[in-house]
């Protein structure tokens, strides 16, 4: 009976399916879950933008700094620019120090955000200072742009007894601050994606920060083909929340180029399968950056929906300290980089139109801040680390578990035996506070 009631009913439908095609091939029907219209020319397509060209990327800056003709800049000022322009300077001048810093042995690995100075400085300041950041590892910028100091780069990078973020137990770089709003980072690629969505969700549930604060999620596009990309940009499609993607695309997922990693149109293309409204932005314009951050950022608030930001650029350094970048790509093509839309000299060439900087700014500025950041390290590098009882505490929330006990003890007991009469142990004691003895007294 059930049965037959559903056969007719389907034909019914196909029908009214059937009557419903006009002569134009074009029917106002509809299926009935869907929007889509019906038509009866047989045709496939692969593009979003409804023709074979991709993606365009949006600028405001040509390659050397002029306004592009009908483009708006943002309303910025000199103090501001120069506010940019330093931070935007500060990151080479912290890795080149920090970089070297590393092949001495000093800390144990580096990352470098050579290239991507406009993409980092130019998203933190298009966001607002208490907006959620989770990073994937390349956005110091971030923290920087916000009163982290470069002592507490240092601190965190030298695991010493200052490093606010995580108390020396983490990697280099693995930065983390509540004071910022900055999620502590994570080396597996992609996780902080649908963390972002679940962070956003909440912000939304917030009566506070309702349409107040986003979570503004950065990630390369290596990391956007892990299963966790897709899997949080559904979660902020189907469960909405104001969530920033933003996929520093620099064209290599370490030795892997970008031209290997999808076939599609880049990362922007994506968006759109998941109803998110995208862009692909010039990353090395930071102008370009501002613009697009703070619309899409107004967009996630006013929509409360997710918005994809896809910034170009190109990594000018190697991957990591654990990597020679040179083994898989000629050096000739990363010198061009560095020339070309150079995210520096354009903003600089920029500045210097407006009549806010000259040569003697720059010799000013790269002095200072390369004494800063010299001085810091000393001062770094003279502190002791933390207690090594700090190893055990509060990892998870204040308790410990009986597996951190038997760790803790087994620890304290190979100490009392080898601490003091075997050499590498004595001098790897003697840079922690205490020399390691709180741990002694703790078994
Ligand atoms: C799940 C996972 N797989 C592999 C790695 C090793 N890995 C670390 S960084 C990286 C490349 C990531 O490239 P991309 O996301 O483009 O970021 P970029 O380094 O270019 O800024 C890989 C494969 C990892 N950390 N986590
Ligand atoms: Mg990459």
């Amino acid at each position: 009976m059930i049965r037959t009631a559903i056969a007719a009913r389907r034909t019914a439908g196909n029908v009214l399916y059937a009557r419903s095609l006009s002569t134009t091939g074009v029917t106002r029907n509809k299926l009935p879950t869907t929007n889509s219209p019906i038509v009866n020319r047989l045709e496939f397509f692969n593009s979003v933008t409804g023709s074979s060209a991709q993606i365009p990327t949006y600028r405001v800056l040509d390659g050397v700094g002029k306004p592009i003709e009908g483009a708006e800049l943002p309303e910025i000022d000199k103090d501001y620019a120069r506010r940019l322009y330093e931070k935007m300077q500060l990151l080479p001048a912290l890795d080149n120090v920090l970089y070297n810093v590393q092949r001495q042995g000093k800390i144990s690995f580096y990352m470098t955000a050579y290239g991507e100075e406009a993409t980092i400085i130019g998203s933190a300041a298009a966001l607002a200072s208490d907006d959620e950041v989770l990073g994937q590892y390349r956005e110091m910028g971030v923290l920087l742009w916000r009163g982290f100091t470069i002592d507490d780069v240092m601190a965190q990078c030298f695991g010493n007894e200052n490093d606010k973020s995580g108390k020396g137990r983490q990697m280099p770089v693995h930065f983390g601050s509540p004071e910022h709003h900055f999620h502590t980072i994570s080396s597996p690629l992609a996780t902080q994606i649908p963390q972002a969505a679940g962070v956003a969700y909440a912000l939304k549930r917030d009566p506070q920060r309702r349409s107040k604060n986003i979570a503004a999620c950065f990630f390369g596009e290596g990391a956007a083909s892990e299963g966790d990309f897709h899997a949080g940009l559904m979660l902020s499609s189907t469960i909405p929340s104001p969530t920033l993607y933003i996929c520093r695309n620099n064209g290599f997922a370490i030795s892997t180029p970008s031209t290997e990693q999808y076939y599609g149109d880049g990362i922007a293309a994506r968006g759109p399968g998941y109803g998110i409204d995208s862009i692909r932005v010039d990353g090395n314009d930071i102008l370009a950056v501002i613009n697009a951050i703070t619309e899409a950022r107004k967009r996630c608030l006013e929509q409360g929906r997710a918005v994809l930001v896809e910034a170009m650029s190109y990594r000018v350094g190697h991957h990591s300290t654990s990597d020679d970048s040179f083994a898989y790509r000629a050096r000739a093509e990363v010198e061009d980089r560095k020339r070309i839309d150079n995210p520096l000299t354009r903003f600089r060439l920029f500045m210097e139109s407006q009549g806010w900087w000259n040569d003697e700014a720059e010799a000013e500025l790269k002095a200072r801040i390369r004494a800063d950041v010299m001085q810091s390290f000393k001062r770094a590098e003279a502190l002791k680390r933390c207690e090594l009882g700090e190893l055990f505490t509060d990892v998870y929330g204040g308790e410990e578990p009986w597996n951190i006990r038997e760790q803790r003890e087994e620890l304290a007991q190979l100490l009392k035996k080898y601490g003091q009469v075997w050499e590498p142990w004595r001098s790897e004691l003697s840079k922690f506070k205490n020399n390691g003895k709180d741990l002694l007294g703790s078994q």
